[in-house]
């Protein structure tokens, strides 16, 4: 009667659509996936050459898939290909930077940037065709129909919006596009030039298009951790020989 976990009638569920591969297939589509992956890179020098907006709306709908706390989706992606923006953008983001690199960078922080070779120049803010800026939506806002606002919590934002960027990304590297996660700092100046609404952060800029012929990228970021490093395996079923598609299948 008074139990606190009784069915709500709001909760509805429909059958779970789910495509079953093979295990050969899965393992094959893992591994191509992962090769893909393994080519994304941080791109910092952009050809101007046009990139379709569709191929925007695509990725943004992939990093809309996303999980979230509360399936809030607290983010909004603002994609700008507007020449004279981009050039308001970089202009404000190199002040920024400007700022950033003289004044608020400490020696730890420079020392972990130097072999990337970053600086104040933020060339890829105009010549990449499109700078999609991410924002985070700190709470809910909405608009009533009597010209009110509601305002109310989201949950796991940060978790939430991270999930979403790494979807974006790996869109967009699916469809051969490259794409830098450039965190001007500080990066307020996002809401205000884009007019975004109150409730809204900045999370990151990402310019997207095709690399420069000539593009290089910093030889340390080819340097990914091991997996050996970064997997650890608590498993009753990892002795020699146990197969990891089908072994264990049941825990
Ligand atoms: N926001 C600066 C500095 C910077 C910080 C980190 I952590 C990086 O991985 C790269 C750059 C800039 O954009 O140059």
């Amino acid at each position: 009667m008074n139990d606190p976990f009784a069915n709500d009638t709001s909760y509805v569920t429909v059958p779970l659509d789910h495509r079953r591969l093979a295990p050969g297939e899965s393992l094959a589509q893992a591994h191509a996936f992962l090769d893909t992956m393994r080519h994304r890179r941080s791109v910092r020098a952009f050809s101007p050459e046009p990139v379709p907006f569709a191929l925007i709306e695509a990725a943004v709908a992939a990093a809309g898939t996303a999980p979230s706390g509360a399936n809030q989706q607290p983010w909004t992606f603002v994609a700008v290909g507007d020449p004279e923006f981009k050039a308001r953008i970089r202009a404000a983001a190199e002040e920024e930077e400007r700022e950033f690199y003289t004044s608020h960078i400490t020696p730890a922080w420079r020392a972990a940037l130097a072999p990337l070779g970053t600086d104040p120049i933020k060339t890829h803010l105009t010549d990449a065709p499109w700078v999609v800026v991410v924002f985070a939506q700190a709470f809910g806002l909405e608009r009533q129909d009597d010209g009110g606002e509601h305002q109310f919590k989201h949950y796991y934002v940060a978790e939430s919006v991270g999930i979403a960027v790494g979807l974006f990304l790996a869109s967009l590297t699916h469809a051969g596009l490259v794409a830098l996660t450039h965190t001007p700092n500080p990066m307020g100046f996002l809401g205000t030039l884009l007019e975004r609404p109150r409730n809204e952060r900045v999370y990151v800029a990402i310019p997207v298009g095709y690399p420069a012929p000539d593009a290089t990228v910093p030889a340390h970021a080819l340097a990914k951790k091991p997996l050996d490093t970064i997997l650890v395996r608590v498993s009753p079923d990892n002795r020699a020989g146990a197969d990891d598609l089908t072994g264990g299948a049941a825990s």
